[in-house]
């Protein structure tokens, strides 16, 4: 027996009776389930944790979710809330409207109409709520803070069109802002078709539960190809019974129904301390948390509005370290215990308990590629240098523009078919489904080398970099493009390539790397810094979609988000483009229809696309290069 095992059995033998013997944990919270009455005489399901040892009167943190409240106290803080629970607080959570045990219909709706005094919105919920608990949990200090991430990040969020007094600081954390632009549901109009359709169904098919929808096929890119036009979903699954999926089908263009919904329209001023947290790398919310910031920045001359971005999959920052984002490590630092210790935990306390200070900065950020934390006087930040990276024909990337030279004749462009019939995979298959979690929180890093060899992705590359560049702030694509088709999607991605020895190998040189080990490596990786796609039919109105003219190049702008990212010496910068991104964006048909959501299979074709890269038109990416 090696050392090592002997130590173990002896450590089992010794503890496991002495743990048998032990009692249960003590609950650490006394929980309390309420009926809280909404001014319509709704009542939502509530549950309020006291923590046992209360000495004094706390400050309330409350959370309003659709994925349902505890019906037992916790007996140990979660990573999630450690570094918060050591300041003290009454913790209270409530299920929306329609969920649960909660009355009335859950809508799955950010509609605020401050104009009608009789409505009711997640906005005027959180107000009677807040009015409720301040007069009624015991041993309460009169100040709420409200904090969440996504869904209850948005109904935090909410809050700031019409705050209830008592409400002295949010953090908003992954909040959507306007799902037709850039949330969950729509890219710019493109519709994020296996995310929102699953969602709907995880909500709204059962009150009482969230559903994962049960697919058929192992593969879910197979099931969404043999799925055939989007109609079939109704037609051939739901038959009409989730009403957030039926409104998205009914509503192509970005018309009064998503003007309704995109609430953060209606938001001009900081109206309440808000730590608003976005993750570089969230799969769901990346944009709505710099939406709000920027919102509210149009009068803030309290400084009360701040930003927390990192390098994060879709609520990241609420696990217990951290470390790493897929096989991407941070540089030894546990970035979610940091952020909670030394950001999120501080905002609260300051605001809730008026203990230590207010932040300093304006945005703070976990910096990838250099692996450090950074604070912004000001977001983006002045020293940031607009600087074009130029895609070439000859499948190259440079900071100097094309020249007429290179680009005579059929030098002017790349050009590939896009096939609906067999469009680009998001990512490897098989896919598996958005819901229950799994592999879809880091697709977003996945290495983009598994679709390098495709004859519809084109690859532009730079060559090594012989120093850091550091991009700080928006980015953004201009393609001039063609198709030959009358309506077409352009897919860009940005991404950092390492070198091909970046890491040493770590396996046994006789026996070599184990099974699906040699694949876990950073050597040659293709990490994607941002990517977007954007929706033909919707370059010259969002309102009103309008048909391209075939072979046409026209100009395509692709907002690429914030980033905070360096790009490091001896790595490589790629440009991949495509027009397919399945089944995370519908199939354009690539022939004009009024709606997709209503095309037949008839009207999927083929098409040829063109990328200039011409000194007429000389397509690149915009880079905040930061000297
Ligand atoms: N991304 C989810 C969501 C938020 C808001 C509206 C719809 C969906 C979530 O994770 O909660």
């Amino acid at each position: 027996m090696r050392p090592s095992i002997i130590g173990l059995v002896l450590t089992l033998l010794l503890v496991l009776p002495a743990r048998a013997q032990e009692p249960a944990a003590k609950p650490i919270f006394r929980l309390q389930e309420v009926m809280i009455p909404m001014r319509d005489g709704v009542h939502l399901q509530t549950v309020i944790l006291t923590p046992v040892d209360q000495k004094g009167p706390l400050p309330i943190l409350f959370r309003r979710t659709p994925y349902g409240v505890p019906a037992e106290p916790p007996k140990e803080m979660p990573p999630s809330t450690k570094e918060l629970a050591q300041d003290g607080y009454v913790f209270v959570l409530q299920n929306l409207r329609g969920r649960f045990k909660s009355e009335g219909v859950f809508k799955l709706s950010s509609e605020v109409n401050l104009d009608d005094p009789k409505a009711t919105n997640e906005t005027t919920d959180a107000y009677d709520s807040i009015d409720w608990l301040v007069k009624n949990v015991p041993g309460n200090n009169g100040k709420v803070g409200m904090s969440g991430v996504s869904y209850d990040g948005l109904t935090t969020a909410l809050t700031l069109l019409h705050p209830h007094p008592a409400l002295k600081a949010i953090s908003e954390q992954a909040s959507p802002a306007d799902q037709w632009m850039n949330d969950d549901d729509h890219h710019y109009g493109a519709l994020r078709e296996s995310y929102s359709f699953e969602y709907a169904v995880l909500e709204q098919a059962d009150k009482n539960k969230n559903t994962h929808f049960d697919f058929e096929t192992y593969d879910t890119y197979q099931w969404y190809l043999d799925l055939g036009p989007l109609s079939n979903i109704n037609a051939k699954y739901l038959h009409g019974s989730v009403p957030y999926w039926n409104e998205t089908v009914e509503h192509p263009d970005y018309d009064d129904f998503w003007k309704k919904e995109a609430w953060v329209r209606q938001l001009h001023a900081s109206t309440v301390p808000n730590l608003n947290v976005a993750g570089f790398w969230d799969q769901e919310d990346p944009w709505g948390p710099w939406q709000i910031f920027r919102h509210s920045e149009e009068h803030d001359p309290d400084h009360t509005n701040f930003m927390v971005a990192g390098p994060w999959f879709h609520g990241q920052w609420k696990t217990a370290k951290a470390d790493s984002i897929g096989i991407i490590p941070f540089g030894g630092h546990e970035t979610a215990r940091e952020f909670r210790e030394n950001i999120e935990a501080p905002f609260f306390r300051y605001y809730l308990h008026s203990k230590g200070e207010k932040p300093r900065w304006q945005a703070s950020t976990f910096q990838s590629g250099s692996n450090t934390w950074r604070t912004y006087a000001v977001w983006p930040p002045k020293e940031a240098q607009p600087t074009n990276l130029y895609l070439h024909s000859d499948g190259t990337l440079s900071f100097t523009a094309p020249l007429a030279v290179e680009s005579a004749g059929a030098g002017q462009y790349r050009e590939y078919v896009s096939d609906p019939a067999s469009p680009v995979p998001y990512r490897q298959r098989p896919i598996s489904p958005t819901y229950p979690g799994g592999d879809w929180r880091t697709w977003e890093v996945a290495d983009q080398r598994f679709v390098d060899h495709r004859p519809d992705v084109l690859t532009f590359v730079s060559s090594t970099l012989d120093h850091d560049i550091t991009v700080t702030g928006q980015l953004a694509a201009v393609l001039f493009a063609s198709t030959s088709g009358t309506d077409s999607d352009f897919v860009v991605k940005l991404i950092d390539v390492y070198p091909e020895n970046a890491q040493k190998a770590d396996w046994d040189p006789e026996e070599g790397p184990k099974p699906g080990q040699f694949a876990q490596s950073l050597n040659g990786y293709e990490l994607p810094i941002a990517m977007e796609v954007r929706r033909g039919r919707y370059l010259a109105s969002y309102e009103q979609a309008h048909p391209l003219t075939p072979d046409e190049p026209v100009k395509w702008g692709i907002p690429l988000r914030d980033h905070d990212h360096v790009f490091v010496k001896g790595h490589r910068i790629m440009v991949q483009v495509q027009s397919t991104w399945f089944p995370l964006i519908d199939r354009n048909p690539q022939k004009f229809v009024p709606s997709i959501y209503q095309a037949t299979a008839a009207d999927f074709v083929k098409a040829t696309q063109r990328v200039y890269c011409s000194p007429a038109m000389p397509s690149h990416i915009e880079l905040p290069v930061v000297p």
